[in-house]
């Protein structure tokens, strides 16, 4: 496996073969089934995000008019989120380098025009695990700066299988997702990007 380094984080370009894409997705397609997209909306101003969004795991992420969080349940359903899939989990273990196992898989689902700002990832109590993040589908140019706002960046397009760790001093690097390159990928039902990002949530020793 080839390790680069991007804006301070661990970038794993072709991290997952063809097959193991297809097979996730194959997976995924459960989960979503189980946990459907939403809409997340911005804090305060309700604002609709570009990106869908849903999640796997103990906890998930969403945000609305009163603030980002995590819960334990999908915001329209009510019901628990799915269990991350295992092929997830094997990839936390093997590349993540902490011991104790993610507890939230954030699902973005970028269709055509959808975008991420830049943002730090800080709604976690634990901050010093790693956030491991896949891509599937589309091709997207992922720009990533330091721990200040309105510092340097630098861009890099990430391909399907591509992984980015954001850790150490990246862990809180402000990072976004500028455009995806609609129809670079047919990986993806209905088209577009899947962004997976498995998180710790709590506490735990590194
Ligand atoms: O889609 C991506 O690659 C980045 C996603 C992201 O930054 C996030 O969910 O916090």
């Amino acid at each position: 496996m080839t390790a680069l380094e991007v804006g301070g984080a661990r970038y794993l370009p072709g991290l997952l073969d063809a097959s193991a894409q297809a097979a996730l997705v194959a997976e995924l397609q459960a989960a979503i089934a189980e946990a459907p997209f939403f809409r997340p909306r911005m804090p305060r101003t309700g604002k609709p995000f570009s990106v869908e969004m849903t999640n796997c795991g103990p906890l998930g992420w969403v945000s609305d008019e009163t603030g980002y969080r995590y819960q334990p349940c999908h915001p329209v359903t009510g019901r628990p989120w799915p269990a991350i899939p295992a092929p997830l989990m094997d990839l936390w273990k093997n590349v993540a380098g902490w011991p104790a196992p993610p507890q939230a898989c954030l699902v973005n689902l970028y269709r055509a025009g959808a975008r991420m700002g830049l943002h730090q990832d800080r709604d976690e109590a634990d901050l010093g695990a790693p956030v491991l993040s896949l891509s599937l589908g589309d091709s997207a140019v992922f720009r990533i700066g330091g721990t200040t706002r309105g510092g340097p960046t630098r861009s890099v397009t990430l391909a399907s299988g591509d992984a980015v760790v954001l850790e150490g001093a990246s862990r809180l690097a402000f990072h976004g997702i500028d455009r995806v390159l609609a129809g670079s990928s047919r990986l993806i039902p209905g088209g577009g990007r899947i962004n997976l990002t498995l998180r710790r949530v709590t506490p735990s020793a590194g």
